[in-house]
């Protein structure tokens, strides 16, 4: 095949917002809005504290990145406030949205007019139209080429990768930047005990190039593959027809208009879909799971990245197999495993593979399996 059909992962960029929220922090606040709750329905069935111990044991989750966090710890309030900005404004989804394909250009040493196409793909877009990406495209200064948005909840990344992929594969582009701007804490119902630990807000970018224009180091793309099954376990039934039947209520701990799931449910069946995916995948691409170097898993639950991890690699996988990132950013949805490559990639040899493997709502699920080259 030539290299202009061959895909790669030039670089990848990470915008971190600079307030974190502790466990000790969000479970001080949570119980302090139990407690109000229950002073003022002394006849409903009184909420229960939330415990550090309990979210680590459960989730590995010890601090998340938040763009609020004064107002979502605010036993009042339980949700970021982002003042709204005039249409003359960048919205900040694609503010942070650019900070990440910024840096994401500045590692590959690529000008914005080389790239033909900018993806957004995230888990919730701040706004219906016009897209994201179109935003993202004008705030870049690229004045050609085109953009959309797409949204496969946590799996939004690895699906944008593919779809980056293809259109290197049929020639159609050369050059296409995915971007994962995950503002979850705008979903994130606070106020609901299993699940206000889950969520944090990042953006991340990934230049999907043509092998030939790419920069000398780079991740040579060796197979993309993409399922969906239908699941009711995790959703979020806000949209554009809640004013239709009559409202929308975001305000108590159980809003199904705000993200909800059945966290027990969901684990016992990914855990085994994701797997076999993989072990498939890698099979039909010539590849054997227990000889890749390092797997950089969707970060949601570090139970389930460990069980996935040892039916892949065969044994218990040590933390430089399968990096964490969910201990200080939580479950940024489709940036997660983005955000585990970006930073645990540089130190892998040349001939190294691995794999990009997200999973979430829909259910949706993704793998990229990479060969490092230079
Ligand atoms: N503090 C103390 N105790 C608690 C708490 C808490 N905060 N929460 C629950 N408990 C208690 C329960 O009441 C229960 O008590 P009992 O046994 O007495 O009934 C006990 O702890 C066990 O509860 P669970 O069964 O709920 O707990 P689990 O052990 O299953 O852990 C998890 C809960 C951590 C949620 C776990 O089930 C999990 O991580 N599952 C996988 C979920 C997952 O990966 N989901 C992916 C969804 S993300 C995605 O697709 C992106 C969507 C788009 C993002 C939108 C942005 C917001």
């Amino acid at each position: 095949m030539s290299n202009s059909a061959i895909p790669v992962i030039s670089s990848t960029g990470l915008y971190t917002p600079p307030e974190s929220i502790s466990n000790a922090e969000l479970v001080a606040s949570y119980n302090a809005y139990a407690d109000l709750y229950n002073a003022a329905h002394p006849d409903a069935d009184p909420l229960t504290h939330s415990s550090v111990d309990f979210i680590e044991k459960a989730s590995g989750i010890k601090s998340r990145h938040v763009i609020d966090k004064a107002n979502i710890l605010d036993p009042n309030v339980m949700c970021p406030r982002i003042e709204d900005r005039p249409n003359d404004q960048i919205s900040v989804m694609a503010e942070i949205g650019v900070a990440a394909c910024r840096d994401a250009l500045a590692r590959a040493g690529r000008d914005i007019k080389d790239v033909d196409a900018i993806l957004c793909a995230a888990s919730n877009l701040q706004r219906a139209y016009p897209a994201m990406a179109i935003e993202i495209q004008m705030e870049l200064g690229m004045q050609h080429g085109f953009a959309f948005d797409l949204n496969v909840a946590c799996s939004s990344a690895t699906f944008g990768i593919q779809t980056a992929a293809d259109y290197i594969r049929s020639g159609n582009a050369r050059s296409v930047l995915v971007v994962n701007p995950e503002i979850t804490s705008g979903h994130l119902n606070w106020r609901d005990r299993d699940s206000h630990f889950i969520f944090g807000d990042v953006a991340t970018a990934i230049l999907v190039e043509a092998k030939d224009v790419a920069p000398a180091k780079h991740w040579e793309i060796l197979g993309t593959r993409l399922k969906t099954q239908f699941s009711n376990n995790i959703r979020n039934n806000f949209g554009f027809l809640n004013r239709a039947h009559g409202g929308v209520d975001q305000d108590g701990p159980k809003s199904d208009k705000l993200f909800i799931q059945e966290g027990r449910k969901v684990f016992k069946e990914v855990v085994p879909m994701v797997a076999e995916m993989i072990v498939d995948h890698a099979g039909a691409i010539g590849l054997l799971g227990t000889n890749l170097r390092r797997l950089w898993l969707h970060q949601a639950n570090s139970g389930m990245n460990r069980l996935i991890a040892q039916r892949v690699l065969g044994h218990e996988a040590s933390a430089d197999e399968s990096p964490t990132v969910l201990d200080v950013y939580g479950n940024t949805s489709s940036a997660g495993s983005i955000i585990a490559f970006h930073l645990n990639s540089e130190d892998l040899s040349e001939g190294d593979t691995g794999l990009i493997c997200s999973f979430g709502a829909g259910y949706s699920a993704g793998t990229v399996f990479v060969r490092k080259t230079g």
